[in-house]
């Protein structure tokens, strides 16, 4: 069992498409083990895109991060990091396939609604970077046994 975080970001809640969103991670019969919404600041920006801070786009990604609140999230299943990143689709919604969230509602790179962890360090990363341990919720879920075999 993997943990992920996503985030649905500015344009996502601006746009009212949150419920959608969420829908798609569990209907899928993935876990939401936290969620909560909060406002980016230029501080965590700047540690959530380590990778990105020194590159030209980075004020204008700071910017976008940190213009409305964000939906934070942390997501269990099985392969989910790999799982999620399906669901979301290619980084920009034009060269995203139909079917998946940023090939359905962007037409962006920039505004492609949603993020989520790319590998299992960047998810414990990230997820640190979100949450406390406490806002992690444990419970045990209803009606798993019909969602995968036992021995999945
Ligand atoms: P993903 O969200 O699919 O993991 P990353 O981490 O490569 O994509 O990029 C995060 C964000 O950085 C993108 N959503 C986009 O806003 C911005 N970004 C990434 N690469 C570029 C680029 N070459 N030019 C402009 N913005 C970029």
């Amino acid at each position: 069992m993997q943990r992920t975080l996503v985030l649905l970001k500015p344009d996502c809640v601006q746009r009212r498409l949150m419920g959608k969103i969420i829908s798609r991670f569990e209907e899928k019969g993935l876990k939401i083990a936290a969620m909560k919404m909060i406002r980016v600041s230029p501080e965590l920006s700047r540690e959530h895109y380590a990778e990105h801070v020194e590159k030209p786009f980075y004020p204008s990604l700071e910017s976008f991060i940190t213009s409305a609140p964000v939906v934070a999230m942390a997501i269990d299943g099985l392969e989910v990091i790999q799982v999620v990143r399906d669901i979301l689709g290619a980084t920009s919604g034009l060269k995203a396939d139909a079917g998946t969230i940023r090939g359905d509602y962007s037409s962006s790179r920039q505004m492609n609604l949603v993020h989520a962890s790319d590998s299992e360090a960047s998810a414990t990363r990230e997820l640190n970077l979100y949450f406390s341990p406490d806002e992690l919720c444990d419970y045990e879920e209803i009606g798993v046994n019909f969602l995968r075999a036992a021995d999945e």
